[in-house]
């Protein structure tokens, strides 16, 4: 797909899917790194992303770095948001991850996106990332969303074309594969892929009433990295500011994306890192 094709999926979909960004060999490796590196059987590695050697040179790669460009815009900021997740350990359930989002989603575009490398087939294995497509032009169809289409303020006020509920889709991820986005799509985590009809997606209300039976299993124990990155704008400052405190004081003084060599490397590929969390974490 040419970088094009990813710009206009991701405007339209709210997700893209980039092939083989990496190797095989390369997925084996990190794989070994991670698993190197997780203590027992924790779900989350202890730090962020940058604060692992090898897990910031494979993220920090500008194969990964120019389809984040493509779709933020070239000035990329972190502030500390990423992890390295084993197995699967969250319930699945639609969720958007923007925060302090008030904005009609159809008004502009969200400033802040996640990628999710998984280290494991989804195409035809459970336990992927499964969106409702065009989400990220959609509110949730809640009673305080509705209430906004009668808002007197023209920038607080929802449109109802905003109302709209996009067709549900397993992402087909192969190992190699990056994933990207907008934290205002609908999600749900481990997405199960029925032996009987494998393309369907079923509702993730449903999915854990499925017998084990009936699904296909997982291909590898999963191994997913998962990282936040945004562009300055007031939209990520909001988010920033109420993810600082959900992410947990033991999280940010775990975590060193401060290091010498995390900020060399962000500087050699312009990235502005932000450390509110962390400073904000060691005042206590
Ligand atoms: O575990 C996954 O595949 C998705 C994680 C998720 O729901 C999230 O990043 O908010």
């Amino acid at each position: 797909m040419d970088q094009k094709q990813v710009l206009k999926n991701f405007e339209k979909d709210g997700f893209v899917i980039i092939k083989n960004v990496f190797s095989l060999d390369e997925i084996e490796n990190i794989r070994k790194s991670c698993e190197k590196l997780r203590q027992g059987t924790e779900e989350i590695l202890p730090a962020d992303n940058f604060s692992y050697d090898e897990i910031r040179e494979f993220i920090l790669d500008e194969r990964v770095l120019r389809y984040i460009r493509l779709v933020l815009g070239p000035k990329l900021v972190y502030f500390g948001e990423s992890s390295a997740s084993f197995d699967a350990h969250s319930a699945p359930h639609f969720h958007k991850d923007a925060r302090g989002d008030s904005v009609d989603p159809q008004q502009n575009d969200y400033p802040v996106i996640r990628m999710g490398v998984y280290l494991q087939n989804h195409k035809n294995h459970s336990g992927g990332l499964k969106v409702r497509v065009g989400s990220h032009r959609h509110v949730h169809l809640i009673r305080r969303n509705f209430k906004k289409l009668f808002k007197s303020k023209k920038e607080e006020r929802l449109k109802l074309s905003s109302f709209k509920v996009g067709k549900s889709y397993n992402l087909p991820i192969e190992a190699g594969d990056l994933a990207i986005w907008s934290l205002r799509t609908d999600h749900s985590p481990n997405a199960v892929r029925l032996k009987i009809a494998p393309n369907l997606s079923v509702n993730p209300k449903i999915e854990p009433l499925i017998p084990n039976f009936m699904r296909i299993p997982e291909d590898k124990p999963r191994v997913v990295l998962f990282n936040t990155f945004g562009v300055d704008h007031e939209l990520h400052d909001n988010y920033l500011n109420q993810r600082i405190n959900k992410i947990g004081r033991a999280r940010w003084l775990n975590s060193s994306f401060d290091s010498p060599e995390a900020k060399k490397l962000c500087e050699k590929h312009g990235i502005a890192l932000r450390f509110d969390g962390l400073t904000n974490a060691q005042k206590g």
